[in-house]
């Protein structure tokens, strides 16, 4: 396939675009990164739902604008070959983990909008206590059952490197008043998939440059 001229849309930073570049990097797909700021980036036409990351795709003179983080990161692992499992239920178990790391968004992404910092402590506590145990419980459960060490299948997929965005994420402890580190610690099937991902030179090659960046 003739790769597009691709351009992603994002804030300069790592979040729901990080591993969308570590694909895209790991693979050599050439892209440009074009970044967004609040709140222009609302008022963007092919910003269609003042959300990003939008992906640009020009190819045979046309242009297109392609949405939502996980259908972006589905055709970038068609692009790279790899990275998407052909058969049905790996491919349903590859989304279904897409889909479990957007509803870990949607617990946490609240508190970023809180007013005042006694309520983001409020509600980033509760989170810390309540949804984040019972999400991570349920990630270590499904990946001590691996076989391989991955989420799904022997290979390396984009489940991986969503969930990992979550694992650098908490691991760095970003997130004021949740102690995500230690959390991490406790899951020794988690330690393990982060320390898998990390032994990969061409996964930790991309995620160092994007790091550099400031773009992971
Ligand atoms: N379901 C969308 C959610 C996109 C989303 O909420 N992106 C955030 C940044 S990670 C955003 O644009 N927030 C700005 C806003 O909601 O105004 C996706 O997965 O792409």
């Amino acid at each position: 396939m003739t790769v597009p001229n691709l351009k992603l849309k994002y804030f300069k930073g790592g979040g729901r675009a990080a591993p969308i570049r570590v694909a895209l990097r790991m693979h050599d797909i050439p892209y440009q990164d074009v970044f967004v700021t609040a709140p222009d980036y609302r008022q963007q036409p092919d910003i269609p739902l003042g959300t990003v990351p939008v992906l640009e795709i020009s190819r045979d003179g046309k242009t297109e604008t392609l949405l939502q983080s996980n259908a972006i990161l589905c055709y970038v692992a068609r692009l790279a070959g790899n990275l998407l499992p052909e058969e049905p239920l790996e491919q349903a178990r590859a989304l279904e983990y897409l889909g479990v790391v957007e509803d870990f968004y949607g617990y946490v992404v609240p508190s970023f909008r809180a007013t005042d910092d006694d309520e983001r402590k409020r509600m980033r506590e509760s989170f810390a206590a309540n949804e984040l145990p019972r999400w991570l419980r349920f990630m270590a459960s499904r990946l001590a059952r691996s076989t391989s060490g991955y989420l799904v299948g022997d290979s390396l997929s984009v489940a991986d490197l969503k969930v990992y965005s979550i694992w650098d994420w908490l691991g760095r402890d970003v997130l004021d008043y949740v102690p995500g580190s230690a959390l991490l610690a406790e899951f020794p099937s988690i330690v393990a998939h982060k320390a898998l991902l990390e032994q990969s030179a061409r996964f930790t090659t991309a995620l160092e440059a994007l790091r550099a960046e400031g773009l992971a």
